[in-house]
């Protein structure tokens, strides 16, 4: 009976919902978010530090029909334009916007710094993504907590949707994620403990040296690390007490970030400085961040590609001193391999001064080991538009699959 009345409330507000959602008198872009998504944090940070005007939808439970109906998959953030096209994918949603809004630029001008930007962005998407899910699924406090929170999300507006008895689903849906990830066994939890302790002494420091990553100044990367490091890391609560207590101005440097473009009053920073000068020697605290990545980012992205280019659904890989076994994501190689085209298309001239750093610190020569690996995902397709609820080669294999065991 309690499943009749939700499933009536669902279709009735789904309804409402696509009204809302793609009615052709916005002159807003929407973006279709949780709470607890950090990409979709990120794009709205972006989107309030440049000012950029949009209207918030609190995905919940009925929204998963409408992002697999429109998007090809239940996934969140959606942003959809004025003129009503649909995007999804914060880093090319983020390329798209910085075209259509140049100011203020949230990427540096020199091509040596925008380099390491769009690694260090790369390296937050693609690889924090195995820490946050280590923290908020790998102890029972923040797993009771998290499970409760996204359910009570899944009902926001659906008010007789059980939460109680969703959050265990919830929990054995994230489940799933730790073989994928490299999340199980003791070993690779504390390894991946010590990792966090590691990272936030590096950003600590790095931020007693300068506001933001690269400067005085925000960037891509400050918005791409603020997604895992706020919407999981701080707000989850055994995670919490961890930054509270050994990573002060890293919780600063997230709240900077969370007030950008507030214009209620005096609570935003307007006042900004510049960027690390690219002509001088870089900071020892970003060389430190650029070793980390080098000892994790670099060779889980190569192994993945590696995977990825074979169809191998899962791989061993040596990350942060210890080897582990994964399971291959198409979208995490092609992202990788979307950073070696970054190295590939700089010039000789940048090339000459970028090396030395990047093969001090590890970077290189694993990042171009095994030459740019590519999957084909977005072969024929134009990240971040999706046409006809088709967004990649491996969703349109998958659909007509389903269609022809339809017409069997
Ligand atoms: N590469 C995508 C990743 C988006 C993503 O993974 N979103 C998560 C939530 S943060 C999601 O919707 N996962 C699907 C699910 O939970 O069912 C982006 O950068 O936007």
């Amino acid at each position: 009976m309690q499943e009749q009345n939700n499933t009536t409330l669902i279709e009735k507000d789904l309804h409402e919902k696509s009204k809302v959602l793609l009615s052709e008198q916005e002159d807003h872009y929407r973006i279709f978010q949780t709470q607890m998504s950090p990409y979709s944090h990120k794009v709205m940070t972006y989107m309030n530090y440049k000012g950029i005007p949009y209207k918030r939808v609190h995905a919940n439970q009925m929204d998963i029909s409408w992002a697999i109906n429109n998007v090809g998959q239940s996934i969140v953030p959606v942003l959809i334009t004025p003129d009503d096209q649909i995007m999804q994918d914060s880093t090319p949603i983020l390329e798209y916007l910085e075209k259509q809004y140049p100011q203020p630029a949230a990427i540096p001008n020199s091509p040596l710094l925008s380099f390491l930007m769009w690694l260090l962005e790369d390296f937050a998407d693609e690889y924090l993504q195995r820490l946050q899910m280590h923290t908020r699924w790998g102890n029972n406090l923040n797993i009771q907590t998290a499970s409760h929170k996204i359910s009570r999300n899944f009902a926001y507006g659906v008010p007789k949707l059980d939460i109680k008895s969703l959050a265990p689903v919830i929990q054995a849906r994230q489940k799933k994620n730790d073989s994928l990830l490299g999340l199980e066994g003791d070993k690779q939890r504390q390894n991946l403990d010590q990792q966090v302790l590691d990272l936030l002494c590096i950003l600590d420091a790095r931020l007693e040296e300068s506001q933001f990553l690269l400067g005085n100044r925000p960037s891509m990367a400050d918005f791409a690390f603020y997604g895992p490091l706020m919407i999981h890391l701080y707000n989850d609560p055994q995670s919490n007490h961890i930054l509270e207590t050994n990573a002060p101005r890293v919780c600063n440097w997230l709240f900077t970030i969370q007030e950008l473009g507030d214009t209620r009053g005096c609570v935003g920073q307007t006042e900004l400085g510049e960027w690390i000068d690219s002509e001088t020697d870089l900071p020892p605290s970003l060389l430190e961040l650029l070793k980390f990545v080098s000892q994790t980012y670099i060779p889980l992205g190569r192994a993945t590609a590696k995977a990825s280019v074979l169809r191998e659904k899962h791989f061993e890989a040596s990350v942060y001193g210890i080897k582990t076994t994964f399971g291959a994501s198409h979208y995490k190689a092609w992202a990788f391999e979307q950073t070696q085209l970054r190295y590939r298309a700089l010039t000789n001239d940048t090339k000459t001064k970028i090396d030395g750093i990047l093969l001090e610190t590890g970077i290189l020569p694993g990042l171009l080991e095994d030459g740019v690996l590519h999957n084909g995902l977005y072969d024929g397709f134009s990240p971040p538009f999706v046409k006809d609820g088709i967004p990649d080669a491996r969703i349109k294999h998958l659909k007509e699959k389903q269609q022809q065991k339809k017409v069997v």
